[in-house]
């Protein structure tokens, strides 16, 4: 486990990984908007009442949950992020408690900053491919399409839209988020889903009006203008 700064939504140190999954998805039921926000406050959640690993109340008795016979957050799905030269720069994880799915990124390889990360509606992570909707538009992972959701919302409204990550000066980076945006069952659909990590920061649609007096425009509205695709994992469910 590396040392450093982690940025988590629930507020514990490194150490706490696992009763963050156990824990923390349990205290909320922000939007993902909202959990998004969350994150960069520093916020402590309410304790959990469901799931805090079955030592706070009933020792040598599980703990209930909905999702798994020992009360932890039950892995569901797993993306491997792989550069557009199909190096593999990090892996993401989905684990699933009730409507929450807490999302755990690990990434190394990347330049230093802020990048966008959403889950966006198509498994395909193709290098040099063409966009779905218009494929005069050719560039890398443009196979992944837009944000999950991206028909019914505006940005940062999109069930893919998802904290940003905060990549380190080493190039590392680590995110524990989480959101009920999204059920999972429309991440591992037909067509499948995809996590990326952008190039630059996304701006959740926050253009002030001094900027833009009509408001964000449909390109910020569609991406967040988080620039181009750095890195893609299609998710994949995980099984037994
Ligand atoms: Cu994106």
């Amino acid at each position: 486990m590396n040392v450093g700064i982690r940025m988590t939504t629930c507020g514990f140190g490194a150490a706490a990984l696992i009763m963050i999954l156990a824990g923390c998805a349990s205290g909320t039921g922000s939007a993902g908007s909202e959990a998004a926000a969350a994150a960069t406050s520093g916020e402590t959640p309410e304790p959990s009442v469901t799931s805090v690993m079955g030592v706070s109340d009933s020792p040598g008795s599980p703990t209930s949950s909905a999702s798994s016979a020992d009360g932890r957050a039950s892995l569901v799905a797993k993306a491997d992020l792989r550069d557009p030269s199909g190096a593999e720069i990090g892996t993401v994880d989905f684990a699933v408690d009730g409507t929450i799915v807490t999302i755990t990124a690990e990434v190394e390889g990347l330049p230093a900053g802020f990048k966008g990360f959403h889950i966006h509606a198509i498994g395909k992570c193709e290098p040099n491919s063409a966009n779905p909707a218009d494929p005069s538009k050719v560039g890398d992972f443009l196979s992944a399409g837009g944000h999950l959701g991206a028909g019914s919302a505006a940005h940062p409204g999109h069930e893919g839209d998802l904290t940003s990550l905060q990549v380190r000066e080493d190039g590392s980076a680590e995110l524990v988020t989480t959101t009920d945006a999204f059920d999972i069952a429309g991440v591992l659909d037909a067509d499948g889903s995809a996590v990326m990590v952008h190039a630059g920061p996304d701006n959740f649609g926050n253009i002030p009006s001094r900027y833009a007096p009509g408001g964000p425009d449909a390109d910020t509205q569609a991406t967040g203008d988080s620039g181009g695709r750095a890195a893609c994992g299609v998710v994949e469910e995980v099984t037994g």
